[in-house]
Parts: structure tokens; sequence; C-alpha cells
């Protein structure tokens, strides 16, 4: 097996509980202030979740839950005006700092950062968001720690593409081998998988019933020394929270 050389995280739903308090509420911001009458209750998004990407779930919303709404002429235009209304909105909200990282992610970074481990961020949403995620809880220079982001429309097919994956490890020069995901949700299991990655597991509410019988680990959360994670399936080999050392063995295993 080859020396672990990369960290590569997932955004949303990983490094921090984005999509029930981040997304969907920006996303109903924007249709408000654009008049419409429609609003993503916490139980209509999950079933939204399956689909990736901001304006590939408004598409689906119309064509499953709301297929009453006459769609306007410049159809691609009206969506993609309102998934910009949506990204003002949850930077802003992001700006306001209402989202935590999740427990163990931002020392879990820290490690890796001081050990000169190099990361990346890989994610189906728009960049501007990992921006405004990372400066608001990180630190205003951090997304300068992760070497590349992969984000949003940089490849058309999202996940649970692996394109996304292909697509940073080819920018990184690094083989698959060379690397380890953390994904939250079944679409960033199958992306990472079908880039032959190892893939690390951190559930949230959303994803809890997901299928993850591929994952090398799968964990309730990082957590730390304080507040240790629950092991869901996998071998947490005596570890009681994830740091680089227990995040090597699953690699190397
Ligand atoms: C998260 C997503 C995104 C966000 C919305 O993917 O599926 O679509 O919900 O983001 P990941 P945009 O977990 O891979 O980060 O509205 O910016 O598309
Ligand atoms: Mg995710």
């Amino acid at each position: 097996m080859a020396t672990l050389q990369a960290l590569l995280f997932d955004v949303d739903g990983t490094l921090a509980d984005t999509e029930r308090d981040g997304h969907r509420p920006a996303f109903n911001m924007a249709f408000e202030e654009a008049g419409l009458d429609w609003n993503w209750d916490e139980v209509l998004y999950g079933e939204l979740l399956s689909v990736t990407g901001g304006k590939e779930r408004i598409r689906y919303y119309l064509e499953k839950f709301n297929t009453d709404f006459e769609k306007p002429e410049a159809f691609d235009e009206f969506v993609k005006g309102l998934h910009a209304a949506k990204t003002k909105f949850y930077t802003q909200l992001m700006a306001e700092g209402r989202i935590p990282l999740r427990p163990g992610v931002e020392a879990l970074i820290n490690e890796a950062k001081a050990e000169g481990m190099r990361m990346a961020v890989v994610t189906t949403t728009t960049p501007q968001n990992v921006t405004a995620l990372l400066e608001n809880t990180l630190g205003p220079d951090s997304e300068s720690w992760f070497e590349v982001i992969a984000a949003g429309d940089i490849v058309p097919a999202k996940k649970p593409a692996p394109d996304i994956y292909d697509w940073a490890l080819d920018k990184m020069n690094l083989t698959p081998a060379d690397a380890i995901a953390f994904e939250d949700s079944r679409n960033g299991i199958l992306s990472s998988l079908g880039a032959n990655l190892k893939t690390i597991i951190t559930i949230n509410g959303y994803t809890k019933d997901d299928d993850f019988s591929e994952a090398d680990i799968v964990l309730d959360q990082m957590g730390d020394a304080s507040n240790p994670f629950t092991v869901l399936a996998g071998d947490a080999q005596g570890h009681t929270y994830l740091n680089l050392d227990l995040v090597r063995k699953i690699h190397a295993a």
C-alpha cells in the first residue's frame, strides 16, 4: 500500500451540518425573494438531497414534487437566477457564523496541516460556499491550506459520479492509492469509490440510514478526546476519536 499523501474532504454534511440549517433555508429565502410560494421543509429537503447540486435539485423538485408549476420560457436562466440568489443567502448565513464545524474536524485539519499532509476539498457545492464556510470557521486564510478546491460545476457530472475526485487527484498528480476521502452520504461514497479511494464516513441526520457497506470505517462523528466517536462499522483499532494516526492506519489496512 502506498504511503498516505493527501486527505480529500467532502464539505456538506462532512465538515459541517450545512444542509438542514444552511442550504435549505438559503433556498427558501431565494424562493421568497422571487415571489414563489415554495417551501422546502426538513422532510422534503431530505428527499431532495438524493440529487446533488443546487440547480439540479431545483429542477428535480419541479419534476417530482411541484409538477403543476408553469415553467417560464427562459427556464435555464430562471433556475440560474434562483440559484445565484440562494448562494448569496447561503454565504450571508455563513458570514453570520451560524454553522460550526462538526466535532473533531478542526483538530484533524490542524494536525494534518502541522504535519505537512496535503489536503483538498472535493464537493458538489458552489465554490463561494466553500470559501464562506472555511473563512468563517477555520479563519480568513484557511482556504489556502487546501491545495485544490474541487467544487461545483468544475465537472459537469456531479456526485455520485467519480469525476470530481478524478479531477482533484489529477490536479494533485496523485493516484487513488495515495489519498483517502472523507464523506457523509451515499452519493458521496459512490463518487469516492468510483474514483477507487478508501473512504471514511461520518454520518449525519440525513444520511444515517444510507448504505455505507463499502466504507473503510463508519463513524457517527470524528470526535475528540472528550467527545469520543461511536464506531458503526469497521475497526477503530483502539482509538476513540479520529486523528491522523488512525487515518493512516485505516488507509494502510
Ligand atoms: C452537497 C450538495 C450540494 C449542496 C448545495 O454536496 O449536494 O448540492 O446541497 O450546493 P457535497 P449548491 O456533500 O458533496 O458537498 O446549491 O451550491 O449546488
Ligand atoms: Mg456531503
